[in-house]
């Protein structure tokens, strides 16, 4: 290095160039750049979204974390006897059992998750502990139920008088046949930014009413019912479980993000996928429905499902809405 550099450099080092100390570099920068603050975004499945959201805004316009923002926003729903496929009053299995699906992730890639967990009204508050307090990811059945308890949660009838009701009159001819849409079959999936630009989600279910006792679905299967990379995006899913864990669906529709789509662009593109595997098995397109909602990095966000009749709510800046997810069948 030439003397003159040597000095520059010397000089640089003891903050002597054009007057200015190293700590008041510090302090220029902080002036010109300061922290970024992200508009926070979250957007849940279905109608009952809109509830959900409102519970999540609360703590994401306090600049609370989207990890506790998409846990209280879904526990909402969990603990209503009126949503006939979530958490308590949820549709049985076909022995008359509640059983439980859900997961959590967060946006350094810590997962938890339960499946047919019975007699536990939230699900996704059992998953958090998955993720935060064992070495594990995943607990199904009665050792779920057992860890559950050992963490204070309370054993309670989920099965509510309605639900009972509906399913000794399903058993009259037990039709098996999978129902699409709100009515039967609907899952919260709820996926959030948060002030700090982290995306975190939850996903929490009954699964699908009548379904074979010990049937999982996507909905704790990290990558299938959700997923969440912080550098690029958000995605979860509804519908037909078993067609979403075939395309590994909430997975993909990150990874398609990361290859530049967009996230209305990249629900559709998985829903495609769905669709051409459906045809190649020779089954009935009718009869399956998904819907995957996403979100970047950027809070832009997107849905798309096989057929009309899915919808997501969304809250932002501008307020709280419902939205029609576009489909392919029209
Ligand atoms: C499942 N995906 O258990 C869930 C159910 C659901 O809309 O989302 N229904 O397969």
């Amino acid at each position: 290095m030439s003397n003159r550099r040597n000095f520059i450099k010397k000089l640089g080092a003891l903050g002597l160039l054009l007057g200015t100390s190293k700590l008041d570099l510090n302090a220029q920068t902080k002036h010109t750049k300061p922290a970024r603050v992200h508009q926070p975004v979250v957007l849940s499945t279905w109608r009952f979204g809109i509830e959900a959201n409102n519970e999540a805004w609360k703590i994401l316009s306090r600049n609370g974390t989207a990890l506790d923002a998409v846990e209280q926003g879904v526990k909402l729903v969990e603990a209503d006897p009126n949503e006939r496929s979530v958490g308590y009053g949820g549709r049985p299995d076909r022995d008359g059992k509640v059983t439980l699906d859900a997961c959590i992730m967060d946006h350094q890639a810590n997962i938890g998750s339960v499946a047919g967990l019975e007699y536990i009204k939230h699900p996704i508050s059992v998953a958090r502990k998955v993720m935060e307090e064992t070495p594990h990811v995943m607990l199904v059945g009665n050792g779920a139920f057992q860890f559950a308890l050992e963490k204070g949660f309370k054993k309670e009838n989920l099965l509510t008088a309605i639900s009972e009701k509906e399913w000794k009159e399903w058993l009259k001819d037990t039709n098996y046949q999978m129902p699409i849409n709100i009515e039967n079959h609907d899952t919260i999936g709820m996926i959030a930014l948060d002030a700090n630009g982290n995306l975190s989600g939850a996903c929490t279910t009954s699964g699908m009413a009548y379904k074979m006792h010990g049937r999982v679905g996507d909905s704790p299967i990290i990558g299938a019912g959700l997923y969440v990379d912080n550098e690029i995006g958000a995605a979860t899913a509804t519908g037909h479980g078993e067609e979403v864990i075939r395309i590994a669906g909430s997975h993909l529709v990150v990874e398609l993000m990361r290859q530049g789509y967009s996230p209305e662009n990249a629900c559709k593109e998985a829903v495609q996928r769905i669709i051409k595997l459906t045809k190649s098995r020779k089954k009935e397109l009718e009869n399956i429905q998904v819907g995957f909602i996403a979100i970047n990095k950027q809070g832009e966000y997107g849905s798309y499902c096989i057929h009309p009749g899915f919808n997501f709510a969304v809250y932002d800046q501008t307020g709280n809405q419902l939205i029609d997810g576009k489909s392919i069948t029209k």
